[in-house]
C-alpha cells in the first residue's frame, strides 16, 4: 500500500520539526513547502540524510511550488510570522490572514481531499479563514492548539504532584489566548479529578491556581525566554498527534479548534473543544458537562474568537 503523503505548509521551526518527526515515525512520505527559497529544499536534505542513521525508507522534498502538494493526504499549515516578545498572538493577523488566503487556494487547488490541520497564529481566527479560503469541508479543516494547551497543563501537573504525565489527562478547551479555559473538574491525575487530587494531598489549592494561570500564560513564557520566536518541539509533536489520529483511523478524542453548530450552544466558528478525529476528520464532538462558572469562561472565551473573527471580516471584505 502507498505511504501516506504529508504536505507541511511553512517549512520554519515547527514545520521543520514535523517533518522530522513524521519522518522518523515514518507516518507518510514529506513534502515541505514554503516561499522562502532553499529553505524547504535544505531541511528536506538534512532530514532525508538523516534517515540512513534512523533507518526509515519515506521520502522527503522541499518545494515552492503548490503543485508539489498534489495529492496530500494531511497538509499542516505553519506559514505565517510567529510572536516575538511584547506581541499578543493577536497582532499577528494583518500579516498572517493574507498567507491563509495564498495556503487556502494553494490546497484547494493542490489537495482538496487533504485533512487540514492549521497552527498558524491568532489560531481560532486563521483556521476559520483557512476553512473559508480553501472551501474544503468544515469536517476535514482543524486547528491545533488544545493539544498543546492541555500538554502544557498536564506536564505542569506532573511536575508539581511528581505523577507520571501518562496517568494524567488534562483539557483545555475555548480559544487559544491567555483567557483559554484549563477544566479543572474534568482533568484528572490517576482518576481523581483535580479538586479530588487537592483534596488527597497531591498540591494544594494554591499550587493548582498557580498552574492553571501559568498553563494559560504558557506560550508566552516560551516566547519570553527564546526572544527569536515561539514554541515549536510541542506544538509540532501536538499537531502529529491529530494527523496519526486520521490517518491511523485511531478515532482519538483530542482538544481541537473545531467548526461549532450548535454544540455548547455554540455555532458558526472554531474554538477548541474535545474532538474525536479519524478517518472522516471531525467524526464527533465530545460535549462535557460545565457548570455556570465553566459556562461563563468558555462565553468569555469564544467572545475574544468573536472579535478576532471580525477583525479578519474587516480586513479582508470577502470573508464577511
Ligand atoms: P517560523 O519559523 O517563522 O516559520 C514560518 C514559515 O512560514 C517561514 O519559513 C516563512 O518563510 C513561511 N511563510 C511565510 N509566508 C508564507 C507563505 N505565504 N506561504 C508559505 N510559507 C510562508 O514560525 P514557526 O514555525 O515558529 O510558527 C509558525 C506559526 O505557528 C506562527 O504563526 C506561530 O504563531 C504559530 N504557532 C501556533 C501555536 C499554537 O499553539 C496555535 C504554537 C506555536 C506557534
Amino acid at each position: 500500500m502507498a505511504r501516506a503523503k504529508i504536505a507541511l505548509i511553512g517549512a520554519g521551526m515547527i514545520g521543520g520539526t514535523l517533518a522530522h518527526i513524521c519522518a522518523r515515525e515514518a507516518l507518510g512520505d514529506v513534502v515541505l513547502f514554503d516561499i522562502a527559497e532553499g529553505t524547504p529544499q535544505g531541511k528536506a536534505l538534512d532530514i532525508a540524510e538523516a534517515s540512513a542513521v534512523f533507518g526509515q525508507d519515506v521520502s522527503l522534498k522541499g518545494a515552492n511550488d503548490y503543485a508539489d502538494i498534489a495529492g496530500a493526504d494531511v497538509c499542516i499549515v505553519t506559514a505565517g510570522v510567529p510572536r516575538k516578545p511584547g506581541m499578543s498572538r493577536d497582532d499577528l493577523i494583518g500579516i498572517n490572514l493574507k498567507v491563509m488566503k495564498a495556503v487556502g487556494e494553494g490546497i484547494a487547488k493542490h489537495a482538496p481531499n487533504a485533512f487540514v490541520i492549521c497552527i498558524t497564529n491568532p489560531l481560532d481566527a486563521m483556521v476559520w479563514a483557512l476553512q473559508k479560503f480553501s472551501g474544503l469541508p468544515k469536517e476535514k479543516v482543524v486547528g491545533m492548539a488544545g493539544v498543546l494547551d492541555s500538554a502544557r497543563f498536564a506536564y505542569f501537573l506532573a511536575e508539581k504532584t511528581g505523577v507520571s504525565v501518562q496517568d494524567i489527562h488534562a483539557w483545555t478547551l475555548g480559544g487559544h489566548g491567555d483567557d483559554m479555559v484549563p477544566m479543572v473538574r474534568h482533568s484528572t491525575i490517576g482518576g481523581l479529578p483535580l479538586p479530588d487530587a487537592v483534596s488527597a494531598g497531591f498540591m494544594s489549592q494554591a499550587d493548582l491556581d498557580a498552574i492553571v494561570e501559568r498553563t494559560r500564560k504558557g506560550g508566552g513564557e516560551i516566547v519570553a525566554l527564546l526572544k527569536t520566536g515561539s514554541a515549536f518541539y510541542a506544538p509540532a509533536e501536538s499537531a502529529v498527534a491529530m494527523a496519526r489520529s486520521y490517518l491511523l483511523d485511531q478515532k482519538r478524542v483530542l482538544p481541537c479548534a473545531v467548526w461549532v453548530s450548535g454544540q455548547y450552544g455554540l455555532n458558526d466558528l472554531y474554538v477548541g473543544l474535545p474532538a474525536l478525529i479519524g478517518a472522516g476528520g471531525v467524526e464527533k464532538i465530545v460535549e462535557f458537562t460545565t457548570t455556570e462558572d465553566e459556562k461563563a469562561m468558555l462565553a468569555k472565551s469564544v467572545d475574544s474568537v468573536k472579535g478576532l473573527i471580525d477583525a479578519c471580516k474587516q480586513q479582508d471584505p470577502s470573508l464577511a
